[in-house]
């Protein structure tokens, strides 16, 4: 993908003053104040005795954590019904200061069971020097301070659990904030104990361009690598006592009872050369090690940004699971009844792991504008692109504020434009997100497009959510199942799962005419009972294993066959 689209995900949020690396080291300058000549009577001062500066480096905590598995009191599959993806400062504001916390997010829990939402992925929750997006990790064992306590996050736990939903977190293995004590010794000298831990060299290399800038720092003790902005440095992967220092971090939050992880950024965890940076050979056996600590775990869930190489990511050996960014925008192109869109989405789980994750959009703009921008507001297609992954195998992962149709900011440009504060009802200034003033101006739809309002309305997008999270929920084979007979004719995409001795069909018209279609493939002379909607005329199929099914314009059918 093209790199200036790519940069965009991890920029826009940095701070507008930009925090020299020197400036992070503290320093003491014991030079003595007093003494000396004072009056000016003195005719010969005695010199000034002069003490070299002491330089005090932040400590480092990078003590070993064991495994001490609380156990999961979550259902077996459990992931494989459908993620809400939550910005938690974006998400809900429980004390008016602005900012969403984890005080907010459990306050919001009982609207996300009621959806039925199965599992939470939080954006990064660690404390962090962005003030923002999080992704600059300046303490991976604590929590960001505008966001609460580890007693919140206890709590969150506790209480998604008793909902019976599951909690993973952001973890960015590649980089940390360059405030991260850790980077502040290593930085220090070339001779620092901390010094092999990130990606370093005497001299900044020349010919490297990454997502259109230098990816080389360079401050008074040599050249730093930090391709994504100059405050987040790599770590160093290829030193194994960093993965080690990670593997802690990661038990840190297993044994606290975290469901799993969201692993940012995999693709580009080791460098080999300034042609050979994406993607390289060891970054799939890195996340081997770790997709073992974590199935250690009993019922734990682990799933990895590699943007480029989602498939590869999905292996066992590598991460187990990898969101399918090569299916996000044909859903959107199905969804506005593009012919190549409906091929690609019906073609995608032919070949593809049943263990990638889903998506039409996320808080990155490279993987595409807010699902309300790409289909332009269109309610029938939106409905459409929400049925297209929900009912789909994979893992669903939905949007904060999609499951409403919250639109991008009005007047905000880049990834903020897309993180805005959720919608909960139609105020124009705070959106229901807080008592206070939001951290961002609130979603350009909020007046018809909030929590509050589409609630009290049976054809709202979250009504609709509802009703596909509630098929996945209630029918094993749709969250489970096998994917199989999958058809494309004209406009209508059809396809059976089954899982044990349960099968259903699921057929999708996106065109804006009706449609008859001819679906074979079936059990002979099976009856096919309706799903969604429940009202539908009653169909058979007949000795063949043919049925003749009309769809009206712009339609989802789920059938039960028996
Ligand atoms: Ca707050
Ligand atoms: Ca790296």
């Amino acid at each position: 993908m093209p790199n200036n689209i790519r940069l965009t995900r991890l920029f826009p949020a940095k701070p507008s003053v930009a925090i020299s690396i020197a400036a992070s080291i503290v320093i003491l300058s014991l030079s003595a104040c007093g003494g000396g000549s004072s009056g000016g009577y003195a005719s010969t001062p005695t010199p000034t005795p002069v003490t070299p500066p002491v330089v005090v480096l932040p400590a480092v905590d990078v003590s070993a954590i064991a495994a001490a598995d609380p156990g999961s009191p979550l259902a077996a599959a459990w992931q494989k019904g459908a993620f809400m993806e939550i910005y938690v400062r974006g998400y809900k504001d429980s004390d008016g200061d602005g900012k969403g916390d984890l005080k907010g997010v459990i306050q919001s829990l009982d609207y996300l069971k009621d959806l039925g939402i199965k599992g939470i992925w939080l954006m990064p929750i660690t404390r962090s020097q962005d003030k923002d997006h999080g992704y600059a990790v300046s303490d991976y064992r604590n929590i960001e301070a505008d966001y609460g306590s580890l007693t919140d996050f206890d709590e969150l736990i506790k209480q998604a659990h008793a909902r019976g939903i599951g909690v993973i977190i952001d973890y960015v293995m590649n980089h940390s904030a360059a405030e991260n004590p850790l980077f502040v010794n290593s930085s220090a000298s070339a001779t620092n104990t901390y010094r092999s831990w990130y990606v370093w060299q005497a001299v900044a290399p020349t010919g490297w361009s990454i997502y259109g800038g230098n990816p080389w720092k360079t401050v008074a003790s040599g050249a730093y690598f930090a391709p994504f902005w100059d405050q987040m440095p790599d770590f160093n992967l290829k030193n194994q006592t960093v993965i080690d220092y990670h593997k802690d971090n990661l038990r840190f939050w297993l044994n606290r009872g975290a469901d799993g992880f969201r692993f940012d950024a995999v693709g580009n965890l080791v460098e080999n050369g300034a042609n050979a940076w994406e993607d390289q050979p060891e970054n799939y056996p890195i996340m081997g090690q770790i997709h073992s600590l974590v199935n250690s775990y009993s019922q734990r869930y682990m799933v990895c940004e590699a943007p480029a190489d989602p498939a590869g990511f999905t292996a066992p050996t590598a991460c187990g699971s990898a969101f399918a960014f090569n299916l996000a925008s044909n859903i959107g192109k199905a969804a506005r009844n593009e012919v190549a869109g409906i091929s690609a989405v019906s073609d995608f789980f032919k070949t593809a792991s049943s263990n990638m994750a889903t998506m039409v959009s996320n808080h990155d703009l490279f993987a595409g504008e807010r699902l309300w921008n790409q289909v332009g507001g269109n309610l029938a297609q939106y409905k459409l692109a929400a049925a297209t992954y929900l009912l789909q195998p994979g893992t669903p992962f939905i949007y904060y504020g999609e499951e409403i149709g919250m639109a991008a900011a009005a007047n905000l440009s880049g990834d903020g434009k897309i993180r805005t504060p959720m919608s909960w009802t139609a105020d124009n200034n705070n959106a229901g997100f807080t008592t206070g003033t939001p951290f961002r101006p609130v979603a350009a739809n909020v007046s018809t497009q909030n929590v509050l309002a589409q609630l009290a309305d049976p054809n709202s997008i979250l009504a609709f959510y509802k009703a596909m999270l509630k098929l996945r929920n209630s029918l094993p084979s749709i969250a489970q199942g096998s994917y199989e007979a999958a058809f494309v004719s004209g406009s209508v995409m059809g396809y059976q799962r089954t899982f044990g001795n349960e099968r259903t069909l699921v057929l999708i018209n996106y065109g804006t005419n009706t449609a008859n279609v001819s679906v074979s493939s079936l059990p002979a002379s099976a009856n096919l009972n309706n799903a969604f909607p429940t009202d539908g005329a009653a169909t058979s199929a007949d000795s063949s294993g043919t049925a003749q099914i009309a769809m009206a314009a712009q339609s989802v059918r789920v059938f039960v066959i028996k």
